[in-house]
This record gives C-alpha cells, structure tokens and sequence, in this order.
C-alpha cells in the first residue's frame, strides 16, 4: 500500500487541495525544482518543475524527466495547497509528447489574465530544440489554455518574464548564457530583437534568469557553473535589458552534490524570500529535486547578503501541528543525527536520532495560540530508553516538559503534561537528558 501511495506521489496523482508540510523542502508529496514563485491575490503561488523518475518508454534514464506542471498555493508560506495539473505535455499542440523536457516554467499576470510560460522540445515541423510556449488563464491555478504555437524567436530554455513600472514586459531565456527582449503588451510575441545580456562571468554555464526590481533597481538572479556544480549568483543594473554589473553569490553550490539549482525571489508581507531547490527526497539521484525557500536579506546599498541554506525554511509552525524536529534550526556539534524514516518511501520524511548526553536541536517559529497547550506527545522509539527535556530558547526560557520515553522497537506517542505553558511565538529545544538513543518523528502541543 504504501509503496502504491508512493508511486501515486511521483506521478503526481495525489493532489486536489492536499495541505502540505511546511520547512523544507516545502513539497513532500512529489519531487519539485525550478522554482518560480508568484504573489497574486495575496498568496504565494509556486510555478515549479515536476521531476519524475524515468522508466522505460518515458524519458531517458538517468536525465530529466518531466511530463507536467502542477501549481501550489500558500497564505502564510506554511500551508500549501496542491491544485494538480496545469499543463501537459500531451495537451499542447506544438509540444513533442514523448520528450519528457517540460523545464523552468514562470507564470505572470497582466490586465487580469496570468500568463504562463514553459521550455519543451517541439515535435518534428516545429523547430529543433527547446522552444518557449505560453498558456493562458483567467486565475493564477489555471485552467491554463495553451496557445497553437511556441512564440517566435526564442529558442532556449528556462522563460521569465517581468514587467517593469513603465509597463513594458520583458521576457528572459538561457541557452548557455542569458538573453533576453520585450515583449508586446499581448504577452506573446516579441517586441525587439532578442540581444545576449552583458555583464556576467564569460566561463561557465549560465542559465535559469529570473529578474526582480528593487528600489529602482534590475536584479538579474541566475545558477552558474563556476566550479563543478551551480550555484547562485546576482548581478544588478539600472534598466531591464542591461548592461549588467556582477553582484556577487547569492547561494554557494551545494554540498550535496546536486548539479543544479534554480531560483526565483519574491517580497510577501514585508519579508524577502529566496526559493530555489536541492536533491532532498533523492540523495543518490539529482535529477529528482525538491523546492526549498529561506529568507533574503538586502545590504543597505542594496546588495544583496548570501543565502544560507536551512533545513526549518521559512514560516511559522503550529504549536498543534506535528513539528518536525528534524527540519531544525540549529543542533549540537555532537550527538544527533538525522535520518530518513523509510528509505523506500522518502516522502515520509526524516526522524531525529539523540545518542549522546546533552545532545540538542532547536526548532524556531513555534505559534502557541490562544488556546493554552496543557500537553505535549513525542512520537518517538527508543532502543535503550531515555528522557528528553523540552525546553524554550532564550533568556526566560524555561523546561516546558521532562519526557520519558520507554524502551520499545515500535514507534508511539508518549504524551505529558506541560509544567511551564508557552505562549505566543517560541524557539524550542529538544534534549536528550542523559544516556541512551531516542528517535524523534515528531512533537505536538494539545
Ligand atoms: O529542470 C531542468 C533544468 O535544470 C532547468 O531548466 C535548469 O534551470 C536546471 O535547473
């Protein structure tokens, strides 16, 4: 059964109004990359890519293999809905349906109308390579009408488009570097002559653009290959179209070894975020990738600070939800350890291993509503028994409650009483009293 579930999650058959975890990676129900996330309505939406794995007759193995877009939707960041298929490669007229290549995707809205852009190999009579199709839809989750034919004069891939204040609409591609040209008011052809973008580092692969203004300013955002792998760098001008003057890296490459990595920026209620995505839910394969968002921060002469990649993300975290400790904040330099909690189904996520005295991990952004939490369970397995201490963080941090969790094989919920009852917005920590090893699943307030 369960291996069905999974199989279901990777094709991208259990969606319809799921509400998703928060941290990250934000999606656990399917791989995601490429994220270009939107404002619209007052919620974020997420245009990503939908990485499947290749099987025989679908894609080549060991390659990207993508067949279709989803869209999600978040009001805080935290809750993210599912609204399934958009766009299909079986469903656009000038798509080749049996590529498996539907890339870097961008959405926008003008006038009312949200404009969806995507790469994908055009079938035999309609160009070689890569062309750029656009869909059309009166909300930002579709439905999604594609037009008949890619737009003319774009052969590359990973589309965006903005619309600077004087509304004019660029739209930019990569096809080894960057380019970019307007685009006419109706959204689907090109205004000017498309012209390669100046002002980026001449050696390595460059691809992924995704522009932002700030301030008055053109921050152009792109992955590079500087080394062996990308990463994620910014350069800045006073006009859409360029020249542009090197920023710096807004995300250095992995450590995990993915190859890719694909961003986009957005500013919500006040607060810059960065989204972008690793190899998460596939360790050993970095063509299935999942979408990931921390906070940006700018300098005061507007440039732009590194990105750290965390594994708590963004967002705040129910008291009465299942925290997962194991998308922390910080840990002990010793004594912990996270791993996945069924490695045939991933999406099942990660536990938390405690084997060393005094070992901790702190989760931040914990909402204690108002209705006062009496009680807190671990789900949790210890080998050997042990007691965890959880504690809030900071100068009045206080034990909340002193745990003891029973020695058994199987996983279960131990639930206590709160001696210190939180309230508001906490920072919490986990601690393994003395001796022992305890896995953590999850915790929750009730
Ligand atoms: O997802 C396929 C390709 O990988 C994208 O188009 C690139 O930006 C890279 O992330």
């Amino acid at each position: 059964m369960k291996y069905f579930r999974q199989c279901l999650a990777v094709a991208g058959l259990i969606f319809l109004n799921s509400h998703l975890s928060a941290q990250n990676p934000l999606i656990m129900t399917q791989f995601t990359a490429d994220p270009s996330a939107r404002v619209f309505e007052g919620k974020v939406y997420l245009y990503p890519s939908h990485d499947i794995p290749a099987m025989p007759g679908h894609g080549k193995a060991g390659w990207f293999c993508m067949e279709d877009y989803h869209v999600f939707s978040s009001p805080d960041l935290t809750r993210w809905t599912d609204h399934g298929v958009i766009i299909s490669q079986s469903k656009v007229p000038w798509t080749d349906s049996t590529a498996y290549s539907m890339w870097a995707p961008d959405c926008i809205e003008r006038a009312g109308k949200y404009y969806f852009y995507f790469p994908a190999t055009a079938k035999a009579g309609n160009g070689r390579g890569f062309a750029v199709g656009v869909a059309i839809a009166d909300n930002p989750y579709g439905p999604f009408v594609p037009q008949p034919q890619p737009v003319a004069g774009i052969h590359g891939i990973d589309p965006n488009v903005q619309i600077a204040p004087d509304g004019t609409a660029y739209i930019y591609w990569a096809q080894g570097n960057l380019y970019g040209a307007k685009l006419k008011a109706n959204m689907l052809e090109l205004a000017s002559e498309p012209v390669k973008l100046e002002g980026f580092p001449d050696k390595g692969l460059k691809e992924g653009p995704y522009l932002f203004e700030r301030k008055g300013i053109y921050y152009m955002t792109y992955p590079h290959v500087a080394d062996k792998t990308e990463r994620l760098e910014y350069a800045m001008s006073d006009s859409p179209l360029g020249p542009f003057r090197y920023g710096g890296v807004l995300m250095d490459a992995s450590p995990s070894g993915c190859w890719t990595n694909h961003q986009s920026v957005i500013e919500f209620k006040n607060q810059w975020y960065l989204f972008y995505h690793d190899d998460d839910l596939s360790p050993n394969f970095d063509k299935n990738r999942s979408v990931r968002a921390d906070s940006l921060f700018f300098n005061a002469d507007g440039t732009i600070r590194k990105v750290i990649p965390t594994l708590r993300g963004v967002g705040i975290t129910a008291a009465s939800q299942k925290i997962q400790i194991d998308r922390y904040s910080s840990r002990s330099a010793e004594g912990t350890a996270i791993a996945f909690l069924d490695t045939l189904d991933r999406f099942s996520g990660w536990e938390t291993i405690f084997d060393k005295p005094d070992a901790w991990v702190r989760y931040n952004s914990i909402y204690f509503g108002k209705k006062k939490s009496r009680a807190l369970v671990i789900n949790a397995r210890s080998a050997t028994g042990g007691t965890l201490l959880i504690r809030t963080v900071g100068a009045a941090g206080k034990i909340v409650a002193q745990v003891p969790i029973p020695k058994g094989n199987d996983w279960k919920g131990v639930k206590k009483a709160i001696s210190a009852i939180p309230a508001g917005l906490k920072d919490l920590a986990v601690q393994l009293k003395d001796g022992g090893r305890v896995e953590v699943d999850w915790i929750s307030f009730e």
